[in-house]
């Protein structure tokens, strides 16, 4: 799909706060509107590193670089010489250098800013999605575009092709085997389960191995780099332990895994029946790859998260068995800090309930998916406020 003529030229502006989300979201909206929509796009980022990590090919040092048909930039090459654009991305409402936003008014006709909003389930989301967030000195159009998993509301990022990407792995255990493979591990045993492990640190973490080790059936932990692993490896004793090892404890296999470069990290999703997610980006990827997941969500100040972690859990769980959308309540409620006592034994309730959790992660995707995905919506957007 092509926009035609008008709003050919967009800059997405990416500041990241910390961790990897904010180059994750920036950099998928970058690749989707240039190669989906056919439209110029520049990324200017402050982390290059952090994209560098995500998608190897983007070299992530000083000088600009064409990757997948987008240009990248560093915020500071900004310039009183570089040209507004049509169109331009203020994620997460990040902000934009002010002799950009001073060039984006005098252009003719004026740049559109859209501020890209975090996503959130709550109900009000809806409402605001696509206000207008009038400039207070500048005669510029900007509005607030919100992502989310209901009508009204602005979609999720989701490529073109996932769906037989995912597919084709997942129905294809000799493909799932040759994932492994590359990573230097044999395939997951027919009779185990498989979860993946990313998160924040987490006290629950040692807990939940605990309660996998003593499980009912053998399971294999894939552990990619992250702020969670020392617990678990501590837990583990084997502090030191390093990417490729395979640690044993009980019924209980952990595999520690490298930071793995964005596509592979989604052949992971796939090949895993449970998989444990944080921040805004891997929690997306795990809703498509239609198997059950846990989220540990961003803590905020004075537990703000608490209100986005139930507005999910409300909506994600419509139309499930009671007793099972209480089990994943408690799991997900444990591993966010409430009860680990409780989190354990909901899992044990859990892990015998596999199909009728990925079965639900399914409706859910087709539910989700009916919203449109987020690039399209943007686009659409954009092109309804051209004068
Ligand atoms: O890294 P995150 O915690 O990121 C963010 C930021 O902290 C941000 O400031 C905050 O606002 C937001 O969370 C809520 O989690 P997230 O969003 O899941 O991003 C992680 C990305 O890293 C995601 O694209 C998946 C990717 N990833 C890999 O590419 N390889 C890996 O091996 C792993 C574990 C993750």
């Amino acid at each position: 799909m092509s926009v035609g003529a008008v709003q050919r030229s967009w800059d997405v502006f990416c500041h990241v706060v910390d961790n990897y989300g904010d180059a994750a979201v920036c950099w998928r909206l970058a690749r989707q509107l240039a190669h989906e929509h056919g439209l110029s796009v520049r990324l200017w980022i402050d982390r290059p590193d952090v994209l560098h990590a995500l998608n190897r090919d983007y070299a992530g040092d000083a000088a600009a670089q064409t990757v997948d048909g987008v240009k990248v930039y560093r915020w500071d090459d900004v310039s009183e010489n570089t040209e507004a654009v049509d169109v331009v991305i203020d994620a997460f409402g990040g902000g934009l250098p002010d002799h950009y936003v001073r060039a984006m008014a005098a252009r003719s006709p004026r740049t559109l800013w859209i501020t890209l909003e975090y996503l959130s389930a709550e109900p009000w989301v809806a409402g605001h999605h696509g206000l207008p967030s009038p400039h207070p000195s500048l005669p510029l159009e900007r509005y607030f575009f919100f992502p989310g998993f209901g009508p009204g509301t602005g979609g999720l990022l989701k490529e073109a092709g996932l769906e037989e990407r995912r597919s084709a792995i997942q129905r294809d255990s000799a493909a799932q085997a040759q994932f492994w493979g590359g990573l230097g591990f044999a395939p997951v045993p027919p009779d185990a389960q498989s979860a993946s492990l990313f998160g924040y640190e987490n006290p629950a973490g040692p807990v939940l191995l605990d309660a996998w080790a003593r499980g009912a059936r053998s399971l294999v932990a894939a552990v990619p780099q992250s702020r969670l692993r020392p617990q678990l490896l501590s837990w583990l004793g084997a502090p030191d332990a390093c990417d490729g090892e395979t640690l044993r404890r009980g019924r209980l296999e952990v595999r520690l895994l490298p930071f793995l470069p964005q596509h592979q990290y989604d052949e992971l999703l796939w090949c895993c029946n449970w998989n444990f997610v944080r921040g805004e980006d891997s929690f997306v990827r795990a809703q498509w790859a239609q198997h059950p997941l846990v989220w540990h969500i961003y803590p905020q100040e004075a537990g703000a998260h608490w209100v986005k972690l139930d507005a999910f859990l409300d909506t994600y769980t419509r139309g499930m068995e009671t007793g099972l959308a209480a089990s994943l309540r408690a799991l997900w409620y444990g591993w966010n800090g409430g009860s680990a006592e409780a989190m354990s034994a909901a899992w044990g309730v859990l892990a015998t309930q596999s199909d009728a959790l990925s079965g639900h992660a399914r409706r859910w995707n087709e539910r989700v998916s009916g919203v449109g995905d987020m690039v399209g919506n943007l686009v659409q957007f954009c092109q309804s406020k051209v004068k």
